[in-house]
Protein backbone atom coordinates (compact mmCIF):
# COMPACT_ATOMS: atom_id res chain seq x y z
CA UNK A 1 0.00 0.00 0.00
CA UNK A 2 2.25 2.85 -1.50
CA UNK A 3 2.06 6.54 -0.64
CA UNK A 4 0.86 7.94 -3.95
CA UNK A 5 -0.30 11.89 -2.67
CA UNK A 6 0.27 14.33 0.27
CA UNK A 7 -2.33 16.97 0.77
CA UNK A 8 -1.69 20.12 3.05
CA UNK A 9 -4.47 22.48 3.05
CA UNK A 10 -4.65 25.96 5.04
CA UNK A 11 -7.74 26.71 6.51
CA UNK A 12 -8.76 29.34 9.05
CA UNK A 13 -11.78 28.98 11.69
CA UNK A 14 -12.15 32.00 14.03
CA UNK A 15 -12.11 31.75 17.77
CA UNK A 16 -15.37 32.99 19.73
CA UNK A 17 -13.40 33.66 22.61
CA UNK A 18 -9.12 34.08 21.89
CA UNK A 19 -6.73 32.50 24.20
CA UNK A 20 -4.10 34.55 26.31
CA UNK A 21 -0.68 33.44 27.69
CA UNK A 22 2.21 34.77 28.51
CA UNK A 23 4.00 34.20 24.76
CA UNK A 24 1.17 34.90 22.58
CA UNK A 25 -2.36 34.50 22.09
CA UNK A 26 -4.78 33.10 19.41
CA UNK A 27 -7.72 34.50 17.81
CA UNK A 28 -7.99 32.55 14.79
CA UNK A 29 -7.23 28.63 14.10
CA UNK A 30 -4.78 29.26 10.86
CA UNK A 31 -4.16 25.04 11.21
CA UNK A 32 -3.16 23.15 8.12
CA UNK A 33 -5.28 19.82 7.51
CA UNK A 34 -3.64 16.72 6.22
CA UNK A 35 -4.58 14.35 4.14
CA UNK A 36 -1.72 11.45 3.61
CA UNK A 37 -3.51 9.10 0.42
CA UNK A 38 -2.69 5.46 -0.95
CA UNK A 39 -2.81 3.58 -3.84
CA UNK A 40 -5.50 1.10 -1.93
CA UNK A 41 -8.25 4.29 -1.47
CA UNK A 42 -7.50 5.01 2.29
CA UNK A 43 -6.81 8.26 3.51
CA UNK A 44 -5.33 9.07 6.42
CA UNK A 45 -5.95 12.43 8.36
CA UNK A 46 -4.16 15.12 10.79
CA UNK A 47 -4.06 18.80 11.85
CA UNK A 48 -1.13 21.01 11.76
CA UNK A 49 -1.24 24.05 14.67
CA UNK A 50 1.53 27.06 13.80
CA UNK A 51 2.47 28.33 17.09
CA UNK A 52 5.54 30.57 15.80
CA UNK A 53 6.33 31.59 19.84
CA UNK A 54 6.60 28.06 20.15
CA UNK A 55 8.08 26.19 17.31
CA UNK A 56 8.89 28.97 14.76
CA UNK A 57 6.13 27.38 12.09
CA UNK A 58 3.56 29.31 10.17
CA UNK A 59 0.50 28.11 8.17
CA UNK A 60 2.50 29.25 5.05
CA UNK A 61 5.91 27.33 6.16
CA UNK A 62 3.34 24.41 7.26
CA UNK A 63 2.05 24.24 3.42
CA UNK A 64 5.10 25.11 2.20
CA UNK A 65 7.39 21.90 4.07
CA UNK A 66 5.30 19.84 3.10
CA UNK A 67 4.34 20.27 0.15
CA UNK A 68 7.69 20.73 -1.35
CA UNK A 69 10.10 18.76 0.77
CA UNK A 70 8.04 16.23 2.83
CA UNK A 71 6.04 15.17 0.00
CA UNK A 72 8.16 14.86 -2.58
CA UNK A 73 10.31 12.67 -0.17
CA UNK A 74 7.78 10.15 1.04
CA UNK A 75 5.11 9.52 -2.04
CA UNK A 76 6.27 6.05 -3.48
CA UNK A 77 7.06 4.84 0.33
CA UNK A 78 4.95 1.95 1.44
CA UNK A 79 2.39 3.47 3.65
CA UNK A 80 3.53 0.80 6.36
CA UNK A 81 6.92 2.24 6.38
CA UNK A 82 6.70 4.21 9.39
CA UNK A 83 10.38 4.19 9.96
CA UNK A 84 11.27 4.70 6.66
CA UNK A 85 9.53 8.21 6.14
CA UNK A 86 10.61 9.24 9.31
CA UNK A 87 14.39 8.67 7.85
CA UNK A 88 12.85 10.70 5.54
CA UNK A 89 11.44 13.61 7.10
CA UNK A 90 14.21 13.82 9.95
CA UNK A 91 17.00 14.78 6.98
CA UNK A 92 15.15 18.43 7.70
CA UNK A 93 15.30 20.00 11.16
CA UNK A 94 12.76 21.46 12.78
CA UNK A 95 8.82 22.06 11.71
CA UNK A 96 7.49 19.66 14.04
CA UNK A 97 3.91 19.70 13.69
CA UNK A 98 4.07 18.89 10.33
CA UNK A 99 6.02 16.42 10.82
CA UNK A 100 3.69 14.74 13.52
CA UNK A 101 0.94 16.03 11.24
CA UNK A 102 2.45 13.28 8.97
CA UNK A 103 3.06 10.81 11.33
CA UNK A 104 -0.72 10.58 12.75
CA UNK A 105 -2.15 10.61 9.17
CA UNK A 106 0.11 7.31 9.15
CA UNK A 107 -1.00 5.87 11.72
CA UNK A 108 -4.55 6.78 10.43
CA UNK A 109 -4.26 5.07 7.30
CA UNK A 110 -2.83 1.49 8.99
CA UNK A 111 -5.68 1.29 11.28
CA UNK A 112 -8.56 1.55 8.46
CA UNK A 113 -6.50 -0.71 6.60
CA UNK A 114 -6.48 -3.33 9.68
CA UNK A 115 -9.87 -2.70 10.48
CA UNK A 116 -8.55 -1.43 14.54
CA UNK A 117 -9.06 1.82 16.21
CA UNK A 118 -5.50 3.81 16.19
CA UNK A 119 -6.00 3.96 20.27
CA UNK A 120 -6.13 0.30 20.31
CA UNK A 121 -3.36 -0.28 18.46
CA UNK A 122 -1.09 2.32 20.51
CA UNK A 123 -2.08 0.73 23.44
CA UNK A 124 -6.06 0.15 24.65
CA UNK A 125 -5.23 1.02 27.56
CA UNK A 126 -8.83 2.95 28.06
CA UNK A 127 -11.59 4.63 25.70
CA UNK A 128 -11.88 7.84 27.59
CA UNK A 129 -9.72 10.79 29.35
CA UNK A 130 -10.81 12.92 32.10
CA UNK A 131 -10.28 16.60 30.72
CA UNK A 132 -8.52 19.09 32.29
CA UNK A 133 -9.35 22.97 30.77
CA UNK A 134 -6.99 25.62 30.16
CA UNK A 135 -7.88 28.86 31.49
CA UNK A 136 -6.36 32.22 29.85
CA UNK A 137 -5.43 35.62 30.82
CA UNK A 138 -8.17 37.49 32.22
CA UNK A 139 -9.24 39.62 34.75
CA UNK A 140 -9.30 37.58 37.70
CA UNK A 141 -13.08 37.71 38.27
CA UNK A 142 -14.01 36.81 34.58
CA UNK A 143 -11.20 33.65 34.70
CA UNK A 144 -13.28 32.82 37.60
CA UNK A 145 -16.74 32.98 35.48
CA UNK A 146 -15.09 30.88 32.44
CA UNK A 147 -13.99 27.89 35.02
CA UNK A 148 -17.28 28.11 36.64
CA UNK A 149 -19.01 27.81 33.32
CA UNK A 150 -16.90 25.34 32.14
CA UNK A 151 -17.32 23.36 35.23
CA UNK A 152 -21.16 23.52 35.05
CA UNK A 153 -21.61 22.93 31.75
CA UNK A 154 -19.31 20.23 30.73
CA UNK A 155 -18.59 18.91 34.51
CA UNK A 156 -14.68 19.66 34.32
CA UNK A 157 -13.17 19.54 37.49
CA UNK A 158 -9.19 19.95 36.61
CA UNK A 159 -8.03 23.78 35.16
CA UNK A 160 -4.50 24.68 34.36
CA UNK A 161 -4.43 28.31 35.03
CA UNK A 162 -2.05 30.78 32.84
CA UNK A 163 0.35 32.77 34.65
CA UNK A 164 3.21 34.35 33.66
CA UNK A 165 2.32 37.97 33.96
CA UNK A 166 3.86 40.87 35.14
CA UNK A 167 3.69 41.83 38.28
CA UNK A 168 3.17 38.19 39.24
CA UNK A 169 0.62 39.14 41.99
CA UNK A 170 -2.03 39.81 39.48
CA UNK A 171 -1.61 36.25 38.57
CA UNK A 172 -1.18 35.11 42.38
CA UNK A 173 -4.59 36.62 43.20
CA UNK A 174 -6.32 35.25 40.14
CA UNK A 175 -5.18 31.47 41.90
CA UNK A 176 -6.58 32.32 44.59
CA UNK A 177 -9.43 33.47 43.56
CA UNK A 178 -10.35 30.48 41.52
CA UNK A 179 -9.01 28.01 45.06
CA UNK A 180 -11.82 29.78 46.63
CA UNK A 181 -14.36 29.74 44.11
CA UNK A 182 -14.11 26.32 43.10
CA UNK A 183 -13.74 25.00 46.01
CA UNK A 184 -10.20 22.16 47.87
CA UNK A 185 -11.57 19.36 45.39
CA UNK A 186 -11.17 21.03 41.85
CA UNK A 187 -7.68 20.24 40.71
CA UNK A 188 -5.35 23.46 39.71
CA UNK A 189 -2.17 23.61 38.30
CA UNK A 190 -0.01 26.60 36.05
CA UNK A 191 1.75 27.13 33.26
CA UNK A 192 3.87 30.32 32.79
CA UNK A 193 5.30 30.23 29.24
CA UNK A 194 8.21 31.32 30.24
CA UNK A 195 6.80 34.67 31.49
CA UNK A 196 8.42 34.62 34.75
CA UNK A 197 12.11 35.23 35.84
CA UNK A 198 13.60 32.08 38.28
CA UNK A 199 12.93 34.31 41.58
CA UNK A 200 9.40 35.93 40.27
CA UNK A 201 8.69 32.33 39.77
CA UNK A 202 9.60 30.99 43.36
CA UNK A 203 7.88 33.99 45.39
CA UNK A 204 4.91 33.27 43.50
CA UNK A 205 4.84 29.79 44.23
CA UNK A 206 5.90 30.31 47.81
CA UNK A 207 2.18 33.08 47.63
CA UNK A 208 0.73 30.29 46.27
CA UNK A 209 2.06 27.31 48.43
CA UNK A 210 -1.63 26.88 50.05
CA UNK A 211 -3.40 26.42 46.65
CA UNK A 212 -2.78 22.86 46.48
CA UNK A 213 -1.66 23.44 42.78
CA UNK A 214 -0.51 19.77 41.42
CA UNK A 215 1.69 20.63 38.56
CA UNK A 216 3.40 24.08 37.60
CA UNK A 217 4.55 23.77 33.78
CA UNK A 218 7.12 26.16 32.13
CA UNK A 219 7.50 29.56 34.65
CA UNK A 220 10.70 30.91 33.23
CA UNK A 221 12.71 29.88 30.31
CA UNK A 222 14.51 26.65 30.15
CA UNK A 223 17.31 28.81 28.60
CA UNK A 224 18.18 30.73 32.13
CA UNK A 225 19.79 27.34 32.81
CA UNK A 226 21.04 27.38 36.19
CA UNK A 227 18.47 29.90 37.23
CA UNK A 228 15.59 27.50 35.97
CA UNK A 229 17.39 24.30 37.67
CA UNK A 230 17.52 26.61 40.89
CA UNK A 231 13.96 27.20 40.61
CA UNK A 232 12.80 23.58 39.88
CA UNK A 233 15.04 21.82 42.84
CA UNK A 234 12.83 24.45 44.92
CA UNK A 235 9.28 23.78 43.32
CA UNK A 236 6.80 22.41 45.89
CA UNK A 237 5.54 20.16 43.04
CA UNK A 238 6.74 18.19 39.77
CA UNK A 239 8.04 21.49 37.18
CA UNK A 240 6.00 20.38 33.63
CA UNK A 241 8.34 20.46 30.35
CA UNK A 242 6.43 21.86 27.79
CA UNK A 243 8.04 23.79 25.00
CA UNK A 244 11.69 23.09 26.57
CA UNK A 245 11.29 19.63 25.42
CA UNK A 246 9.44 19.09 22.24
CA UNK A 247 11.46 15.97 21.17
CA UNK A 248 12.48 13.10 23.06
CA UNK A 249 16.00 14.15 22.95
CA UNK A 250 14.77 17.36 24.77
CA UNK A 251 13.29 15.75 27.19
CA UNK A 252 15.75 13.28 28.09
CA UNK A 253 18.05 16.73 28.39
CA UNK A 254 15.62 18.96 30.71
CA UNK A 255 15.11 15.84 33.01
CA UNK A 256 18.68 14.85 33.30
CA UNK A 257 19.97 18.09 33.74
CA UNK A 258 17.54 19.31 36.40
CA UNK A 259 15.70 21.49 34.74
CA UNK A 260 11.94 19.49 34.75
CA UNK A 261 10.77 16.98 36.47
CA UNK A 262 7.37 15.92 34.91
CA UNK A 263 6.69 15.90 31.02
CA UNK A 264 3.77 17.51 28.54
CA UNK A 265 3.34 15.68 25.84
CA UNK A 266 1.77 17.27 23.06
CA UNK A 267 0.81 15.08 19.79
CA UNK A 268 0.85 17.99 17.57
CA UNK A 269 4.08 17.97 17.81
CA UNK A 270 5.59 14.47 18.22
CA UNK A 271 2.84 12.35 16.75
CA UNK A 272 2.26 8.98 17.88
CA UNK A 273 5.29 7.49 17.24
CA UNK A 274 7.59 9.79 18.60
CA UNK A 275 4.87 10.31 21.94
CA UNK A 276 5.22 6.99 22.80
CA UNK A 277 9.55 7.32 22.59
CA UNK A 278 8.81 10.33 25.19
CA UNK A 279 5.91 8.97 27.14
CA UNK A 280 8.39 5.05 28.03
CA UNK A 281 11.25 7.40 28.77
CA UNK A 282 9.20 8.54 30.99
CA UNK A 283 8.03 5.59 32.13
CA UNK A 284 11.03 3.93 32.80
CA UNK A 285 12.74 7.31 34.24
CA UNK A 286 10.23 7.69 36.89
CA UNK A 287 8.39 10.78 35.48
CA UNK A 288 4.89 11.99 35.58
CA UNK A 289 3.30 12.38 32.12
CA UNK A 290 -0.29 15.22 31.18
CA UNK A 291 -1.23 15.29 27.71
CA UNK A 292 -1.10 18.70 27.02
CA UNK A 293 -3.37 20.86 24.25
CA UNK A 294 -1.18 22.93 21.39
CA UNK A 295 -4.97 25.06 20.99
CA UNK A 296 -5.68 22.27 18.97
CA UNK A 297 -9.16 22.29 16.98
CA UNK A 298 -11.54 19.02 16.86
CA UNK A 299 -8.82 16.63 15.18
CA UNK A 300 -5.99 17.70 16.90
CA UNK A 301 -7.92 16.99 20.08
CA UNK A 302 -9.44 13.27 18.72
CA UNK A 303 -5.42 12.38 18.34
CA UNK A 304 -4.53 13.54 21.63
CA UNK A 305 -7.30 11.80 23.18
CA UNK A 306 -6.54 8.55 21.48
CA UNK A 307 -2.94 8.61 22.38
CA UNK A 308 -3.66 9.76 25.86
CA UNK A 309 -6.40 7.12 26.72
CA UNK A 310 -4.06 4.38 24.82
CA UNK A 311 -1.53 4.01 27.91
CA UNK A 312 -2.03 3.68 31.44
CA UNK A 313 0.54 6.26 32.30
CA UNK A 314 -0.67 9.13 29.85
CA UNK A 315 -4.63 8.44 30.69
CA UNK A 316 -3.44 8.92 34.55
CA UNK A 317 -4.27 12.70 34.92
CA UNK A 318 -7.06 14.61 33.10
CA UNK A 319 -5.66 15.89 29.34
CA UNK A 320 -6.02 19.15 28.17
CA UNK A 321 -8.71 18.60 25.57
CA UNK A 322 -11.00 21.28 25.83
CA UNK A 323 -9.40 24.55 23.63
CA UNK A 324 -11.48 23.24 20.85
CA UNK A 325 -14.49 24.62 22.48
CA UNK A 326 -13.79 28.36 22.23
CA UNK A 327 -13.58 27.69 18.23
CA UNK A 328 -17.07 29.10 16.72
CA UNK A 329 -16.65 25.83 14.38
CA UNK A 330 -14.86 23.15 13.21
CA UNK A 331 -13.84 20.47 10.16
CA UNK A 332 -15.72 17.38 11.75
CA UNK A 333 -18.72 15.69 10.66
CA UNK A 334 -19.66 14.81 13.66
CA UNK A 335 -18.51 17.42 16.59
CA UNK A 336 -16.54 16.09 19.88
CA UNK A 337 -18.68 16.37 22.90
CA UNK A 338 -17.56 16.39 26.51
CA UNK A 339 -19.89 15.09 28.94
CA UNK A 340 -19.28 14.65 32.63
CA UNK A 341 -16.28 16.11 32.36
CA UNK A 342 -14.92 13.21 30.14
CA UNK A 343 -14.32 13.01 26.47
CA UNK A 344 -14.20 9.69 24.42
CA UNK A 345 -12.13 8.15 22.13
CA UNK A 346 -13.73 7.88 18.73
CA UNK A 347 -14.92 4.91 17.85
CA UNK A 348 -14.13 2.89 14.70
CA UNK A 349 -11.29 1.84 12.33
CA UNK A 350 -8.38 4.25 11.77
CA UNK A 351 -8.89 7.57 13.85
CA UNK A 352 -12.27 8.13 13.49
CA UNK A 353 -12.29 11.70 11.70
CA UNK A 354 -14.82 12.14 9.00
CA UNK A 355 -14.30 15.90 7.66
CA UNK A 356 -17.23 17.55 6.72
CA UNK A 357 -16.74 18.90 2.79
CA UNK A 358 -19.08 21.68 2.94
CA UNK A 359 -17.03 22.80 6.67
CA UNK A 360 -14.13 22.38 4.37
CA UNK A 361 -14.62 24.64 1.20
CA UNK A 362 -15.84 27.41 3.62
CA UNK A 363 -13.15 27.68 5.63
CA UNK A 364 -9.98 26.44 3.19
CA UNK A 365 -7.42 29.18 2.24
CA UNK A 366 -6.22 28.04 -0.44
CA UNK A 367 -9.16 28.20 -3.03
C1 LIG B 1 0.48 25.44 26.61
O1 LIG B 1 0.42 24.42 27.29
O2 LIG B 1 1.46 26.15 26.76
C2 LIG B 1 0.30 27.82 24.51
C3 LIG B 1 1.50 27.92 23.88
C4 LIG B 1 1.84 26.64 23.44
O3 LIG B 1 2.84 26.28 22.83
O4 LIG B 1 0.88 25.75 23.79
C5 LIG B 1 -0.19 26.43 24.42
C6 LIG B 1 -0.62 25.79 25.66
MG1 LIG C 1 2.41 24.85 28.30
Amino acid sequence: MKIVRVEAIPFAIPYAKPLRFASGEVHTADHVLVRVHTDEGFVGTAEAPPRPYTYGETQESIVAVIDRIFAPQIVGLAALEREAVHAKLDRTVGNPTAKAAIDMALWDIIGQAAGMPVSGLLGGYTDRMRVSHMVGFAPADEMVAEAEKIRDTYGITTFKVKVGRRPYSDDVAACHALREALGPDVGLYVDGNRGWTPSEAAQALREMDDLGLTFAEELCPADDVLGRRWLVARSPVPFIADESATRAAEVTRELLGGSATAISIKTARTGFTASQQVLHACETLGVEVVMGNQIDGQIGTLCTVAFGAAHRTSAHYPGELSNFLDMTDDLLAEPLVIEDGTLRVREGNGLGIDIDPGKLARYRQDS
